[in-house]
């Protein structure tokens, strides 16, 4: 199982100071006491989401601070409190302290939230110190400190989208160019023994999409049989959302037939007797800085007929790179967005 991880420090806001004040009006000869108090400082609140799938955000964006209260004003005006600030996680999200290894919470759900450090309390103003026989307090609080803390997030990844394809094709140099996965890459078969997972990031902060990529060992004729590593890989792949199947059409993979590559492969996840070939499928034509363009022709023609989305991508260049990782996150948030569709009508 792929862990992600990611270490933020939080930091509540403080609390407003209380103020010492006292009326001075017109014809009032010795006003009393009207300092208010401070306000409270923000709390840094998490909260669990579907809507998230991992903690890459986390990774880039380590530091929360939620805004002070303001302080206590005269004319017993109490300080505006601080802004809260909102984290959204990814539901199965397990937050520990990261001093002291302790498990603070684990969302099991969606839309669950907790405080996770809390706004300091406001101070108190002179105007709460008064009593009858102490008219005039000069006293007043300085707000608390908002609560700091270090959490280390984890979250427990499930692919979305499967890499399948014969071995040598490219698959694990495309997950190191679009993710921190740093797999072996090598140029023979079956370089990939286990499972590789990635986390994708598309877009900015604002609309951020991320996804997650499992690169698996190659495929051949009759894996399903026990031929090569076998199927036992595609367990993997079972429960992602989208396939994302590479081509070889250069000269290297030393197999001719490029349309015959492709049905192989469809027929070993068919095989597998998981529903995998029923599962949305992006063709990518592999290798193209050095593409056979009789292959890759050929390959043109047939995703038309079959009416498969094709890329031409180059790994190793990078050209078609970007264009196909923001037609995978389209393809996926999609989904997403069907998915949660369908299961908001299973409750109604
Ligand atoms: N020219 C060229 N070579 C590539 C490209 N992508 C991958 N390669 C080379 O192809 C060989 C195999 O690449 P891998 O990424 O290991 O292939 P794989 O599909 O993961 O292979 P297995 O793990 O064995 O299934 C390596 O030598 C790569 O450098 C590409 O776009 N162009
Ligand atoms: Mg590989």
């Amino acid at each position: 199982m792929f862990i992600d991880e990611a270490k933020i420090r939080v930091k509540a806001g403080d609390g407003g100071n209380g103020c010492m004040a006292f009326r001075r009006e017109k014809f009032v000869p010795r006003g009393g006491p009207s300092g208010g108090d401070g306000g409270k400082g923000g709390d840094v609140i998490m909260e669990s989401s579907e809507r998230h799938n991992t903690l890459v955000h986390f990774r880039f964006n380590p530091e929360y601070k939620a805004q002070r209260g303001r302080h206590g004003e005269g004319s017993n005006k109490t300080g505006r409190e601080g802004e809260d600030v909102l984290l959204k996680v990814p539901v199965g999200t397990i937050v520990y302290d990261d001093e002291t290894g302790e498990k603070v919470f684990d969302f099991s759900g969606p839309d669950q939230r907790i405080v996770i450090a809390r706004g300091g309390r406001g101070g108190r103003g002179n105007a709460r110190f008064a009593t009858s026989v102490h008219q005039a307090p000069r006293e007043h609080e300085a707000g608390r400190p908002g609560e700091e803390h270090t959490y280390r997030l984890e979250l427990k990844l499930l692919a979305d989208v499967g890499l399948v394809g014969y071995p040598n094709v490219g698959k694990s140099t495309l997950i190191s160019r679009i993710s921190a996965a740093r797999p072996k890459i090598a140029d023979y078969p079956f370089t990939t023994l286990e499972p590789n997972l990635g986390v994708v990031a598309v877009g900015d902060a604002k609309e951020e999409i991320s996804f997650v990529v499992a690169d698996i060992p190659g495929l051949i004729e009759g894996a399903h049989t026990g031929a090569g590593l076998g199927t036992q890989f595609l367990r993997h792949v079972e429960r992602t959302r989208l396939l994302v199947h590479l081509v070889d059409v250069s000269d290297s993979s030393g197999r001719p037939d490029v349309t015959k590559d492709v049905e192989v492969i469809i027929e070993e996840l068919g095989s597998f007797g998981a529903h995998l070939e029923e599962k949305p499928m992006i063709m990518v034509a592999s290798k193209i800085d050095v593409a056979n363009k009789d292959k890759l022709a050929k390959l043109k023609r047939y995703c038309k007929k079959q009416k498969l989305e094709l890329h031409e991508i180059s790994a190793v260049t990078g050209k078609g790179v970007e264009e196909l990782k923001y037609a995978i996150a389209e393809a996926v948030q999609e989904m997403r967005e069907r998915e949660l569709v369908a299961a908001s009508e299973e409750k109604a």
